[in-house]
């Protein structure tokens, strides 16, 4: 398998590139300092129809493939994290909808979604199922005409300012993670409420909270899938969504290394540029590497979940903890290369430092990826 890109997707790099450069890099370090949502670049992401990038066409979205979504999550996140994660995390909340919707459900969010005038979020965590997502606590109680939720979440991005909730709930407690059932849950809903909104290392213009359900009634009809499909639609979910974090990370990663790169070329020590020194060189050398290889399998990642190809699970985790660790690895070499500059918040490398972070912990922490991994490996024995 070749990862030249066809000709398409390189025009669609250009094309984000050239959006990144002039309307979110003017941006990107007063996001990181206010720490506020930023509306303008939703704005900008939904104008230039990304926020239903991949949303089917007959849903009013453009139907992308998984693979163009990466180009666009990796060029977005090379000068951006926070506007890169606008982007990946309206694809990933959407997903069960897309793959487990009723008709009529698809109709009535994904076009909203599609145009940008809706957020949507993805209510998996809680305070005692993180990594163990399938120890989810929140209660999906059958009444008549649907179901009532009760339970808390946390760590939810767009938590708040999303008006559409994938929500995972128990509907079966005595059946584990066959127990858990999908549900579409609306901000409007009687007996769903915001909690805390959290104080964040990085990725500081986006908005990360708890969320409450109190007796919160969910019509019959905002299943997804069926009964006790609920696990699987949110593993099948994070499969697919998992290559598109890798590719934010590849983002990060490059957007350090072209800092460090110019730099290196710049900066003058012992009377010439300090690229002159083979220190640097290596240094620049192994980050390069790592960034290309990262991007292999970002690529691949993505085109094998396009196949839906069964190793997609094994590659998206690989992707994703492979392409997380380069990030955090590259970015925090980038900050040496610049000295004392780098440590400096006028230069955005502590920025892309702190950003890298969180893509080792969430869509699964790197750990829980090589659980995945070595599972695929060695199969059940
Ligand atoms: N696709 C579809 N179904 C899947 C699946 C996948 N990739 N992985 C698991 N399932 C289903 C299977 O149906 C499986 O049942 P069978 O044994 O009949 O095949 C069932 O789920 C249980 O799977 P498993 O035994 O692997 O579940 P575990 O409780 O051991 O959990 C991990 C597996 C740890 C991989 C899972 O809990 C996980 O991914 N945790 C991290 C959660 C996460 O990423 N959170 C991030 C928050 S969202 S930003």
């Amino acid at each position: 398998m070749t990862y030249t890109l066809p000709e398409e997707l390189e025009d669609l790099r250009g094309q984000i590139r050239e959006l990144a450069l002039s309307k979110v890099a003017p941006r990107a370090a007063e996001i990181d300092r206010e720490g506020k949502y930023p509306w303008d670049i939703q704005k900008l992401l939904a104008e230039n129809e990304l926020l239903g990038y991949a949303i089917p066409e007959e849903y009013g979205g453009s139907g992308a493939s998984l693979l163009a979504c990466c180009i666009v999550a990796e060029e977005l996140a090379r000068i951006c994290a926070t506007t890169s994660l606008i982007f990946v995390v309206q694809k990933l909340a959407a997903y069960p909808i897309v793959l487990a919707g009723s008709e009529e459900t698809k109709k009535k969010y994904l076009p909203p979604l599609a145009r940008g005038e809706w957020l949507a979020s993805f209510c998996l965590t809680e305070r005692e199922a993180g990594s163990d997502a399938g120890a989810t606590k929140t209660t999906a109680k059958e009444v008549e005409g649907g179901y009532v939720l009760n339970g808390e979440k946390c760590f939810i991005t767009n938590g708040g300012l999303a008006q559409v909730y994938s929500t995972f709930a128990v509907t079966d407690p005595e059946m584990g993670v066959k127990g858990i059932s999908a549900f579409v849950v609306e901000k409007s809903f009687e007996g769903f409420s915001v909690g805390a909104i959290e104080d964040k290392m990085g990725l500081r213009g986006a908005q990360v909270s708890e969320i409450r359900f109190e007796e919160c009634f969910v019509p019959k009809e905002n299943m997804l899938g069926s009964r006790g499909e609920g696990f699987s639609i949110a593993m099948k979910t994070l499969d697919n969504s998992r290559p598109l974090v890798g590719a934010q990370a590849l983002g990060i990663a490059q957007g350090a290394l072209d800092v460090a790169v110019q730099w290196a070329k710049e900066r003058k020590q012992f009377g010439s540029p300090i690229g002159k020194l083979q220190g640097i060189q290596f240094m620049l050398a192994d980050m390069k590497t790592q960034v290309e290889a990262a991007r292999q399998l970002v690529y691949r990642s993505a085109t094998l979940c396009d196949m839906n190809h069964p190793e997609m699970s094994m590659f998206s985790a690989m992707a994703k903890l492979y392409a997380s660790d380069t990030a955090m690895r590259v970015t925090t070499d980038a900050v040496q290369v610049l000295g004392g500059y780098g440590y400096m918040k006028n230069q955005p490398l502590e920025r892309m430092m702190r950003d890298a972070k969180v893509t080792q912990i969430y869509e699964g922490t790197n750990q829980v990826q090589r659980v995945v991994i070595a599972r695929r490996l060695l199969g059940k024995i």
